[in-house]
């Protein structure tokens, strides 16, 4: 007789877990209901996108220069509004505003949001893998920290998540040393997982990033491009659907790692944002056996400068980004 597996869902998973005090676990059962709240109503929505006319552009350019989309911007209102409703966040970060929130708190040990509500933009318009990513902070200051101040002094997250809408909608959590990853049963609403921490697989052999820039790298890194497609054993293969949370998702569960280096010009320190895209990329991957520098440094071991600073970021398991290190010239021998 075919057994029926058992599932456990991101409450089980934060009750089971002892690190954290009682007011702290409240608090981020309530982070985590309201990212699972977010993940069922984004997934709705994405299901008939182009339906409901919400899959273009917003037609305004965000504080960074970026085209906005309709979807940027149901993301930030959609995951606001409901992190507002918990009253166990103080203050909330987001790619879409230039300065964080404050919101009304009422539990005694409230934390720190810092998201990017809708990553992958460019794949919006062609139905392609799209995500939500959050990095969930304990504040290190009492008051009167401004809200800027509490998240240039967060150190590494309490706990990260990232929401994957493509074929499933993913919700991957990161927290107390554990990585694991939940599915969305449309019929229950339920986020369900085995309760079995995710980790890399080891040997992986894809690699992730827009080789279209490599002109712009640096030359160490277009030599170990070039050593990963010849001389390497195995050789690479190349995987990019043009979504961190998407490529990312992908190298977790196959081994691969992922690339987004600094190039010379315009994006001379990487594209991606340190507080709310590496820093819980950074944490998911560590807690899953991985590692993530920005070419030099563990990401989990840079202080940031400003809210919206960006960072080269290279993640994956650590054998491959070990292996990064050392053919660049920049052994990490201490991570
Ligand atoms: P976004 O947050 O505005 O969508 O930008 C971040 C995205 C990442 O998801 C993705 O890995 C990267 O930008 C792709 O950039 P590019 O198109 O330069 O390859
Ligand atoms: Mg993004």
């Amino acid at each position: 007789m075919e057994t029926v597996p058992s599932f456990i869902t991101p409450f089980d998973l934060i009750m089971q877990k002892t690190s954290a005090t009682e007011s702290e676990r409240i608090s981020l059962l309530l982070v985590v209901g309201a990212i699972e709240q977010g993940g069922r109503t984004m997934a709705a929505l994405l299901r008939k996108g182009p339906l409901l006319g919400i899959t273009g552009s917003a037609l305004v350019k965000n504080i960074q220069g970026e085209e906005v989309q309709k979807l940027d911007q149901i993301g930030q209102e959609t995951f606001l509004s409901l992190f507002r409703r918990t009253r166990a966040v103080r203050s909330i970060l987001s790619e879409e505003a230039e300065d964080p929130e404050s919101l009304s708190v009422e539990q005694i040990n409230p934390l720190l949001v810092a998201m990017d509500p809708l990553d992958g933009s460019s794949n919006i318009s062609v139905n392609a893998p799209i995500g939500s990513i959050f990095g969930v902070f304990r504040p290190t200051h009492s008051d009167p920290a401004s809200p800027a101040d509490l998240f240039l002094r967060a150190s590494s997250p309490l706990l990260s998540a990232y929401l994957l809408y493509s074929v499933s909608t993913s919700l991957v959590l990161s927290f107390a040393g554990e990585t694991h990853v939940f599915t969305l049963d449309p019929d229950s609403g339920e986020f369900l997982g085995t309760g079995v921490p995710c980790r890399f697989p080891e040997k992986g052999k894809i690699y992730s990033t827009n080789e279209a820039y490599l002109p712009h790298w640096e030359k160490s890194l277009q030599e170990y491009a070039a050593w990963i497609k010849t001389e390497r054993k195995p050789p690479m293969i190349l995987r990019y659907i043009g979504a961190l949370v998407g490529d990312f998702h992908r190298n977790l569960l196959k081994g691969g790692i992922y690339l987004y280096p600094a190039e010379a010009g315009e994006k001379a320190s990487g594209k991606l944002r340190l507080l709310y895209e590496a820093y819980p990329m950074a944490h998911i991957a560590k807690n899953a056996g991985g590692i993530a520098t920005d070419g030099k440094r563990d990401i989990l071991t840079i202080e940031p400068r400003s809210l919206h600073q960006r960072v080269p970021l290279v993640v994956g398991p650590s054998d491959l980004v070990h292996e990064f290190q050392e053919m660049t010239g920049n052994p990490l021998s201490d991570i």
